[in-house]
């Protein structure tokens, strides 16, 4: 807001020999009584942990520790899918700073991927909420005999 100066050039692109550029330069005072965007008191997203506990085989292919957290402004809506299929879908979280889950890893043999989709509880206006997504994969292989 208040009295902003402008300063405008325009060149044209006429370059047949030096000098042969013509500008024009004019400069306006311009008022601007647009209110500005307030600045966002929060612009990170969660931070999402995913560890793994277990030994990654058939026999004990472990689970994954899902830590999502947002200290700016809680949390309002995590989503946990493991190989494409929806495990969780918290909408309700209504600001908590912090939450985890524990998400079993299937035994099948093979890859298999965790994907953690997590929103803030930032809403002073639309598309103020700042959301993440993380992936991570793990291969489960045939149990070890020593
Ligand atoms: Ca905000
Ligand atoms: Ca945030
Ligand atoms: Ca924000």
């Amino acid at each position: 807001m208040g009295i902003h100066s402008i300063d405008v050039i325009a060149v044209n692109n006429d370059k047949d020999w030096e000098g042969d550029q013509e500008s024009i330069s004019d400069m306006n005072w311009v008022d601007i009584i647009a209110a500005p965007t307030p600045p966002d008191d929060d612009d990170y997203p969660p931070v999402i942990t995913i560890i793994h506990e277990g030994e990654a085989t058939s026999e004990d292919p472990g689970f994954w520790n899902v830590y999502v957290g947002d200290t700016g402004s809680g949390l309002a809506e995590v989503k946990i899918s493991v190989d494409g299929e929806i495990i969780i879908y918290d909408q309700q979280l209504l600001g908590i700073p912090f939450k985890s889950w524990e998400i079993d890893v299937p035994g099948s043999l093979g890859n298999h991927i965790i994907e953690v989709f997590a929103k803030d509880n930032d809403n002073d206006w639309p598309g103020d909420q700042q959301s993440i997504t993380i992936v991570e994969d793990i291969t489960i292989i045939p149990p070890i005999f020593g």
